[in-house]
């Protein structure tokens, strides 16, 4: 192999590895219908809702299916929607990318995206209207270091749903780390106090 080759071959290599560490849920493979949220957890991430279902719907639209969230009564799919990323093992997970499209069967109305660190601090809010079927709207949020552990969708009263969300490499939220720092620092505080 001359060494031209081999920079190409290199270069193929690292290409494939940057895109093999995202990761890809578009919710083609559910059927239609009531679902869990825990289908995906295999993959790093499981879904919830504040409301009373999640479910995968096609609407008779050409789509595949999105998902959309069920409000309390169930009436309409107007439900926050949050997705979190784990660990293999359960264990939390943060990432350092998070993208999905909005798809809006409804009127125009006000949604908002919302991502949360590990111990549910606000991290980014982005508001939107756009998302019209045949024109989603790519929801994105791209972190200096893994600190997303969620993100949660928040869809107007007028029928917003997510498809294709798509989220960096998990990697292990710092608990550990973060016991140890804190132990420092009390054991610092401590000693001037006996001291005196
Ligand atoms: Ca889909
Ligand atoms: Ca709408």
């Amino acid at each position: 192999m001359n060494g031209q080759v081999f920079l190409i071959v290199s270069a193929c290599i690292v290409g494939a590895d940057a895109r093999a560490a995202d990761t890809t849920i578009d919710f083609d493979d559910l059927l239609p219908g009531y679902w869990s949220g825990g289908e995906y957890a295999g993959q790093g991430v499981t879904f919830s809702t504040a409301g009373s279902f999640l479910i995968a719907d096609d609407s008779s639209f050409d789509s595949v299916p999105i998902l959309v969230a069920g409000s309390v009564d169930g009436s309409r799919a107007d439900a926050p929607i949050t997705a979190r990323f784990w660990r293999p093992g359960g264990e939390p997970g943060l990432t350092d990318a998070v993208r999905f499209n909005v798809i809006d069967f409804g009127g125009v109305e006000e949604w908002s995206a919302r991502i949360y660190g590990v111990g549910g601090e606000l991290l980014e809010t982005v508001v939107g209207t756009g998302g019209a079927f045949g024109d989603p709207h790519l929801v994105e949020f791209t972190r200096p270091s893994p600190d997303i552990h969620a993100v949660t969708f928040l869809p107007s009263v007028e029928y917003e749903g997510i498809d294709t969300l798509v989220f960096g490499a998990v990697v292990p939220a710092p608990a550990t780390l973060g016991l140890w720092a804190g132990a420092i620092v009390l054991g610092g505080k401590r000693r001037p106090r006996r001291a005196r």
